[in-house]
C-alpha cells in the first residue's frame, strides 16, 4: 500500500490550467491598476495589496485534508478521513474536466478535501491511482467502468454447482487483473456442495466435480493462487484471512457465489445476503453500492455488487497469450512463429493438449478470448 501521507504525487486537475488563467488574469489587472487614469494612488495601492494577500491565500492552499473514498452514494462521495466519515462534493472545475468525465472519484481513490460543515467537505484533487479494476462498459463496450482503484488484489470468487463453475469469466478476471496492475487470487466458494447437494442431478454433480478438480490443477500451473472454502460451513476461511490481511482486496464475481457471506464470514460485518438485482419498471439496479470496508485484522476490502457480465476493457489480440503463460510456453516450440494453435501442422500446443500438459478448460478459454476479439473487429 502507498503512503498516503506522501503528497508528492498530489495532482491537482485544475492546476495548469487555473494557473494559466489567472495569471494571465492577474497581469492584465495589475496593467489596468496602474493605470493611472483609473484609480487614484490610495485606490491603487489599496487594490495592489488585495490582490497580494489573495495570491498568499491561494498558495497557502487553505487546511487540505487527506482521505480515502469508500463509496459512492447518490447524495455524494463518502471519504474516510482518519476513521471519520466526511460526505464530499466535487469541486466544480474538476466536474468540466470533460476527458475524464467518467469516473472523476472512484471507491479506492486518496483525495484531498477541503471541509465546508461538520461532516462535510469539497474534494480538490485525486491522487495519481496506483492499480485500477475496470471494465468494459456493459453497454457500449466502448468505455472504461472503473470498479475500484489503489486495490493490492483481486479475489476472483467463484462457486460450484450453484450458480456453476465458468471458467471463462475466471480468466477475465485474471486479465483484468494483471492488467490493472493487482494479484489475482481464486477463491472457489460452496466446495460443501460437492459433498451433499440435494435435488441435484447426479451426472452434472460429477461433471461439476470433475471440472474442479481440473480448475485446481490448471491455475498451479498457469500460477494463480486458488483457495477452496465454504462460508456456510466454515471451511477455508482462515487461508482466506490471511490472503487478505494488510492487503486492499475486492471480491468480484458473478451474484450469487458468495461475495457478501464470505466478507461476513471473515470480519464481524454483517452484509445482507442473497441479494439479488431488482427489476422495476424503469429496468433494472441493484441495491447494494460497491464499498471499500476497514477489516479489524489491517487491509481494506470491497465488496461488489453483481455484475451480469463481465468484459476486459482494452484488451489487444497479440497479448491474450501472455496471459496465459502455460500456452505461450509451449507455443515457443510450434512450427509457426505465427502458429493460432487451432488447425496448424506441428502446433506444440495441441500436443500438450493431448498429453494433457494444458488444460483443456483454459484452451478453450483462450480460443474463446480470441474469438470475441476477432468479432469484435469485425463490427467495426
Ligand atoms: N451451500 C452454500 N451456500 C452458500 C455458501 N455461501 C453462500 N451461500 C448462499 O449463496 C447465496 C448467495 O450468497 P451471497 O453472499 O448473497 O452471494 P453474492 O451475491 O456473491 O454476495 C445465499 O443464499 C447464501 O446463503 C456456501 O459456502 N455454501
Ligand atoms: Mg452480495
Ligand atoms: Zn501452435
Amino acid at each position: 500500500m502507498s503512503n498516503p501521507k506522501d503528497d508528492s504525487h498530489w495532482r491537482d486537475p485544475e492546476e495548469d490550467y487555473f494557473q494559466a488563467r489567472k495569471e494571465s488574469r492577474m497581469q492584465r489587472k495589475l496593467a489596468s491598476a496602474k493605470d493611472r487614469s483609473k484609480f487614484k494612488k490610495t485606490d491603487q495601492e489599496k487594490y495592489l495589496k488585495n490582490l497580494e494577500k489573495g495570491h498568499q491565500q491561494k498558495l497557502s492552499k487553505q487546511e487540505w485534508l487527506e482521505g480515502r473514498v469508500i463509496s459512492i452514494m447518490p447524495q455524494g462521495v463518502i471519504v474516510d478521513h482518519e476513521g471519520e466519515r466526511i460526505s464530499c462534493v466535487l469541486k466544480g472545475l474538476m466536474k468540466r474536466d470533460k476527458t475524464q468525465a467518467k469516473n472523476l472519484v472512484a471507491v479506492g481513490d486518496f483525495v484531498l478535501f477541503e471541509r465546508t460543515h461538520e461532516g462535510e467537505g469539497i474534494i480538490a484533487s485525486v491522487k495519481p491511482r496506483r492499480t485500477i479494476l475496470s471494465r468494459a462498459d456493459n453497454l457500449s463496450r466502448r468505455k472504461e467502468q472503473l470498479i475500484a482503484v489503489n486495490i493490492d488484489q483481486v479475489i476472483i470468487t467463484v462457486s460450484v454447482v450453484n450458480p456453476p463453475l465458468k471458467p471463462p469469466l475466471i480468466d477475465r478476471y485474471i486479465i483484468a487483473a494483471h492488467k490493472g496492475n493487482m494479484e489475482p487470487l481464486l477463491v472457489i466458494n460452496k466446495v460443501d456442495l460437492l459433498d451433499h447437494a440435494e435435488g441435484v442431478d447426479e451426472a452434472f454433480l460429477e461433471q461439476e466435480k470433475a471440472l474442479y478438480q481440473e480448475l485446481l490443477n490448471a491455475y498451479a500451473v498457469a500460477g494463480v493462487p486458488v483457495i477452496s472454502v465454504s462460508a456456510a460451513e466454515n471451511k477455508g476461511l482462515d487461508a482466506l484471512r490471511q490472503a487478505m490481511q494488510g492487503k486492499a482486496s475486492v471480491f468480484s464475481g458473478q451474484s450469487g457465489v458468495g461475495k457478501s457471506s464470505l466478507i461476513n464470514a471473515v470480519t464481524d460485518l454483517n452484509l445482507r445476503v442473497g441479494e439479488t438485482v431488482e427489476r422495476t419498471k424503469k429496468g433494472s439496479h441493484t441495491t447494494t453500492t460497491t464499498q471499500l470496508i476497514p477489516l479489524e485484522f489491517g487491509g481494506w476490502c470491497i465488496d461488489t455488487p453483481g455484475i451480469k457480465s463481465f468484459g476486459v476493457w482494452d484488451l489487444d489480440k497479440n497479448e491474450i497469450e501472455g496471459y496465459f503463460p502455460e500456452i505461450h510456453e509451449c507455443g515457443l516450440d510450434c512450427k509457426f512463429p505465427d502458429c493460432t494453435h487451432s488447425h496448424e501442422d506441428n502446433c506444440a500446443v495441441q500436443k500438450a493438449l493431448e498429453e494433457e500438459r494444458i488444460s483443456l478448460v483454459r484452451y478453450i478459454s483462450y480460443q474463446a478470448l480470441i474469438q470475441t476479439i476477432n468479432e469484435k473487429h469485425v463490427r467495426r
